[in-house]
């Protein structure tokens, strides 16, 4: 047994790049080459492996940790014929050398009408430079597109293994002719990644940095080949042949590439930016795992450090689609939807053929306070948002005259006043809207595929204004129950509404809703239906208006209707009908029993 030191190895160019994960705890058995963090720059991101197996006794580093080359990342006990191979020295090294074998990564070409050398547009070819002795490493991301800008340095592309990401720079400005590469590709060094066009000072002896004795052409020919001044050669990755044992080997072996899914349904890397136009912020390994489960990392708010994606927010992302709790951008604009992730946010537009969604800086003009939308309003909000645009609406806007009908509903109070039941307007709505129902049995129904499905049961769902946000209780078998069962089933669900407790079984099956803000007031509005029901009741406050009997105006009570329906199952004649016989009804109750 011995405890030796595990430090940082040889990280080439690095000098104080953040841990920002921290990939095993004391008390771990680790096996050599297991990463034990990640650490970053602002251009790439590794795992720093481990150079002998052991038990881990103490980590020496936390997040956030600044560390460089030789840092102690943590103590091992180590059996005793490890320790003989793993001495507190790094026995190898991840990164370049330090003195790298660079490349430029570009060749230039003379455009043909630039003969003269003076002042001329050229086209500059942009390769894959020094990256060690990796193959075939995949691109995940293209950083720009034709027609771009392209400073010296500017990244262009993301490459990844299974172990490290990094950026790949441009080693020279201009203007961006053509990308080479396309996400999934796998590129190794030399390979051709950009032409640019540049408008560089050029001479035929300064253009093109022909080592001697070697033409442009054998320059380009023979990517290895390089001038040791590489703007946009990447420091991380390094020659691993000096640095056996260490990420950079398992970067070289064929059989750890990683593998770039064959088809990318759900989103594509290539437009993986978050909403600001970053890329997602995650570790190379998070990555890889949230594009084996297909997640679009852009989606992911990430709770680590500096929001990163963790592996556990992939995790958590992935549960919440599967539950059907939320879903990816592509999965919405696949069924019609343009809003953002779990249907809270606001989408890009695209989906519809839109303009882009105003993004603005609201703390700009004054103070802002922050807060997530609850769970109950994201979900509502993203079922709203889809019956909002999946269904042609048309609302008709009526009045009833429920004069007899509040001074029976007062008596009624007054009579049961001890049986602790209170018999609202909306109790004698169900009823009367059960009955036109009945006799508009379309209302009644709902749309599957090119059928119309006509329902012989009347479970009225009702608006219930709670806490968290909009819920809706059902009210089953309205039909078989009196204004005074029902009265008292729905004060029951609005309780448990407000209480959080509705089970799912009382939320579903309804086959026609109504929204009551009688309680509270206005006067007619345009309620959202509910799909896959086909019509909805909106009702405001009653008032008291003089209304013509034929000899005089005459003060009734009336109550504001507002009737939302699917102009694909019901005709503006229907409706007006529906809206007609609910008047009837709710002026002369009586009608309920015809
Ligand atoms: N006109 C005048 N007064 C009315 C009325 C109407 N149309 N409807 C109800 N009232 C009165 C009630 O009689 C009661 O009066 P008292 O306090 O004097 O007895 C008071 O308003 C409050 O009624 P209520 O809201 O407690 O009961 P309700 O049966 O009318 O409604 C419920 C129950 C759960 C539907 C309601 O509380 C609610 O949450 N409404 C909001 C629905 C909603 O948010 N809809 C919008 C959906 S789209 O975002």
């Amino acid at each position: 047994m011995a405890l030796i030191e595990i430090k940082v190895p040889d990280i080439g160019d690095f000098s104080d790049v953040s841990v920002i994960e921290l990939l095993v705890k004391p008390g771990d058995s680790v096996k050599k080459e297991q990463s034990l963090i990640t650490v970053e720059s602002d251009k790439a991101s590794m795992e720093i492996p481990c150079s002998a197996s052991g038990v881990i006794r103490e980590l020496k580093v936390k997040l956030g940790d600044k560390v460089h080359e030789g840092s102690v990342l943590l103590m091992l006990e180590t059996s005793s014929e490890h320790s003989s191979s793993s001495s507190s020295e790094p026995t190898s090294s991840i990164g370049a050398p330090s003195t790298p074998k660079s490349i430029p990564g570009a060749s230039q070409v003379m455009s043909p009408e630039t003969k003269d050398g003076s002042l001329a547009k050229i086209r500059v070819e942009v390769k894959i430079p020094d990256i060690g002795d990796f193959k075939d490493v995949s691109v995940i991301e293209l950083l720009a597109k034709t027609g771009d800008r392209i400073e010296v340095d500017q990244s262009l592309i993301t490459i990844e293994s299974d172990k490290a990401s990094m950026e790949i720079p441009s080693s020279h400005a201009g203007v961006l002719v053509e990308l080479k590469v396309k996400i999934g590709d796998k590129v190794n060094i030399g390979d051709l990644l950009a032409v640019l066009e540049s408008s560089e000072r050029v001479n035929q002896e300064t253009s093109v940095p022909s080592p001697p004795g070697v033409s442009p052409q054998a320059l380009l020919e023979s990517p290895a080949l390089s001038t040791p001044s590489a703007p946009g050669a990447p420091a991380a990755f390094a020659d691993p042949s000096s640095s056996p044992g260490l990420p950079n080997k398992a970067l070289a072996s064929p059989g750890s590439s990683p593998e770039v899914a064959p088809s990318l349904p759900l989103h594509q890397p290539a437009h993986n930016l978050t909403a600001n136009g970053k890329i997602p912020h995650a570790s190379p390994s998070v990555r890889k795992f949230a594009r084996e489960l297909a997640v679009p990392l852009d989606e992911l708010k990430g709770s680590g450090p500096k929001g990163r994606i963790t592996h556990e927010d992939v995790q958590s992302f992935t549960r919440s689609v599967m539950l059907g709790n939320a879903a990816t951008k592509a999965q919405q604009i696949k069924t019609g939807l343009s809003q953002g992730g779990s249907g809270s946010g606001v989408g890009s537009g695209a989906a519809l053929g839109l303009i882009p969604w105003p993004v603005v800086d609201f703390a700009k003009f004054g103070p802002i306070e922050r807060k997530p939308m609850s769970r109950i309003k994201k979900i509502s909000g993203a079922n709203l948002h889809r019956n909002w645009v999946m269904i042609p609406h048309v609302t008709n806007h009526d009045d009833a005259d429920i004069t007899e009908l509040e001074a029976f509903r007062v008596l009624t109070n007054k009579e049961n006043e001890k049986s602790g039941v209170k018999v609202t307007m909306l109790a004698f709505l169900i009823k009367a809207c059960v009955a036109c129902l009945k006799k508009f049995p379309e209302f009644n129904s709902s749309l599957d595929g090119e059928d119309l499905v006509y329902k012989s049961y009347y479970n009225i769902g009702f608006a219930a204004d709670t806490p968290n946000g909009l819920m809706v209780p059902v009210l089953k078998n309205a039909d078989s129950k009196g204004v005074l069962q029902i009265s008292q089933e729905m004060a029951e669900l609005a309780k448990k509404a407000r209480d959080g407790k509705l089970s799912p079984a009382e939320m579903t099956g309804a086959t026609f809703t109504i929204s009551s803000l009688g309680g509270i007031g206005g006067r007619y509005f345009n309620p959202i239906i509910n799909a896959p029901e086909v019509s909805i009741l909106g009702v405001c406050k009653s008032s008291t208006q003089p209304v013509w009997n034929g000899k005089e105006f005459a003060p009734r009570l009336i109550l504001p209707l507002s009737l939302s329906w699917d102009h694909r199952v019901i005709d503006g004649a229907s409706a007006a009908r529906f809206n007609a016989y609910l008047g009837q009804i709710l002026s002369d109750f009586r009608r309920v029993l015809l």
